[in-house]
């Protein structure tokens, strides 16, 4: 068996997954997607259509899409954690990771990565919305997250690997803000996770390159 993983640390949905595998204590190589290791961006290219990372190779087989890669271990390289419990739980679990990767990660990226787009091509209409929308997520989240201490009560799952990175990056982009108590404590109660803690202090060398530049905290 041999599972090598393909991403960078400072990338949102790369932490989401090395959240799940570091967790579970689950060997694998990290291949880095950088300028010094070309070569692994050779191989995303080859399987990932739109070069969209990370990527898990199995036995040399392609895994995408970062919930996919986690039920994916959970299938065929279990650790102690349960990523997606049975029953209405697990279906409470992949609701929020849809919630947090749709609704928080892809919002977020709209208003980051927009300003990496060549002067004129501003897409301004589209990273406005984009903020409301993060508010309107933060709303949603305030009033129906459970009492925790995780997305779906006492269990670590998948909808918290999701929601680590998400709410990371996203509160630097629109803060979530003092009227939205619950979900505050909840980001910082997942920033204090040890594995997230690890996910986060490996990306912390990279925030120079944070586009709409990084806030001195976190
Ligand atoms: N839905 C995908 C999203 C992956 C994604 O957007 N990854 C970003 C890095 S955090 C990426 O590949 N960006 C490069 C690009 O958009 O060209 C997943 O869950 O794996």
């Amino acid at each position: 068996m041999s599972l090598e993983f393909f991403g960078h640390p400072f990338s949102s949905f790369t932490q989401k997954v090395l959240i799940a595998l570091w967790a579970d204590e689950t060997p694998f190589e990290y291949r880095m997607l950088d300028p010094d290791h070309s070569e692994n961006g050779e191989v995303l290219q080859r399987y990932s259509p739109f070069g969209l990372f990370p990527m898990l190779l199995d036995d040399g087989a392609p895994v995408l899409e970062t919930t996919c890669i986690i039920e994916h271990l959970q299938a065929h390289h279990p650790g102690p954690n349960r990523w997606i419990p049975d029953g209405e739980a697990g279906r409470r679990v992949r609701f929020l990771d849809r919630f947090f990767d749709l609704h928080v990660m892809d919002n977020m990226q709209k208003a980051v990565t927009d300003r990496l787009r060549p002067e004129g091509t501003h897409d301004t209409f589209g990273v406005e919305r984009a903020r409301q929308r993060l508010h309107v997520a933060y709303d949603w989240l305030e009033a129906n997250l459970g009492d925790g201490p995780w997305a779906v009560g006492e269990q670590f799952t998948l909808a918290d690997c999701a929601a680590a990175p998400s709410l990371f990056y996203a509160d630097w982009v629109e803060e979530i803000g003092p009227e939205r108590p619950k979900l505050g404590a909840y980001r910082a109660r997942l920033l204090a996770h040890p594995i997230v803690a690890r996910a986060v202090d490996e990306g912390r060398p990279y925030r120079a390159y944070f586009p709409l530049g990084a806030p001195d905290r976190d």
